[in-house]
């Protein structure tokens, strides 16, 4: 079910981006996240979009939500990748989406531009187990352009990169040479293709469309960036002690970050966040003006 506003903005053409949940229910601890949905939202507006914040409520996929809706993705909202939307849906349950479940609804729906902190890719310690976030093949399928930090500082960043080759996913860097490391600017792989605009983003993206090509990365480095590669490594060792596995991993370590960091890593990965929502709406801006 799409909201009004939404619906009028998709069939004028006019310029729309797509949050997920998750970062809502599980990215923050609550009541935060939903502070960081509203700011997400506000940024968007406040350069010409709409926001479509996406979520599973009451039986329904929910496209475009209040902040009232917002308030009921807390700690027991189910984390949604693409293979749980309808089941979700159909049990009545809460659900959050993430990029890859973002991406889907995005599909039927013709939402083009997402803005979030950090996709999902390959998990550390690939092979065992082979963990590879449903992110990355939603982008197979949705033509889609991500607005991101890079990927989740917890995965095995060069892996992800291959992966992201081999799916043929253009990853255009917004003013770097280098992926953005989620929480740090620096020490990221080469990104394929270096731009300095929002215009030239959106014209890359007609262009791969064109081709019949489908979802693309925009990574932009966070503004303030901080190294806790330390505290990741520490917080994967104790997931693995306490047994915490698949889509609970992220949650936890994040947990982990936020609290032994002092609160640092929840300051930077909200503005993160925010910054790339409102990047999202400057190319889906310049994209509807194309
Ligand atoms: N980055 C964050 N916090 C998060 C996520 C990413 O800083 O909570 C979420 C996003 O919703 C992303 C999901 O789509 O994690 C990927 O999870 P997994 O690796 O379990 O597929
Ligand atoms: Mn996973």
């Amino acid at each position: 079910m799409v909201a009004d506003e939404v619906r009028d903005a998709l069939e004028s053409g006019a310029p729309v981006v797509g949050l997920e949940t998750t970062l809502i229910a599980h990215g923050f601890p609550a009541p935060d996240g939903v502070a960081v949905g509203v700011a997400s939202e506000e940024a968007v507006r406040a350069v010409g979009a709409i926001p479509a914040t996406t979520g599973v409520l009451d039986g329904r996929i929910r496209v475009g939500l209040t902040e009232l809706e917002l308030e009921r993705f807390g700690p027991n909202a189910r984390k949604l990748g693409p293979r749980d939307l309808a089941a979700c849906a159909v049990a009545g349950d809460v659900g959050a989406t993430t990029v890859g479940g973002l991406l889907t609804v995005a599909r039927s729906t013709g939402i083009a531009f997402i803005g979030t902190g950090g996709i999902g890719g390959v998990h550390r310690g690939y092979p065992s187990p082979p963990d590879v976030s449903a992110d990355l093949l939603a982008l197979v399928t949705s033509p889609v352009v991500v607005t991101c930090s890079g990927a989740k500082s917890l995965l095995d960043i060069p892996a992800t990169m291959e992966y992201l080759e081999s799916l043929g996913i253009p990853i255009l860097g917004f003013c770097t040479d280098t992926l953005p490391l989620f929480y740090s600017d620096t020490g990221g792989p080469p990104v394929p293709q270096r731009i300095e605009d929002t215009v030239t983003a959106a014209r890359i993206a007609q262009a791969h469309w064109r081709l019949g090509g489908c979802g693309l990365l925009l990574a932009n480095p966070p503004r303030e960036s901080i190294d806790v590669e330390e505290l990741i490594e520490e917080a994967l060792v104790e997931a693995h002690a306490r047994g915490v596995r698949g889509q609970q991993v992220t949650p936890f370590v994040l947990a982990f970050l936020h609290e032994r960091s002092g609160g640092r890593t929840l300051e930077v990965n909200r503005r993160l966040i925010v910054d790339n929502a409102r990047l999202a709406a400057e190319v889906a801006v310049a994209f509807a003006a194309l």
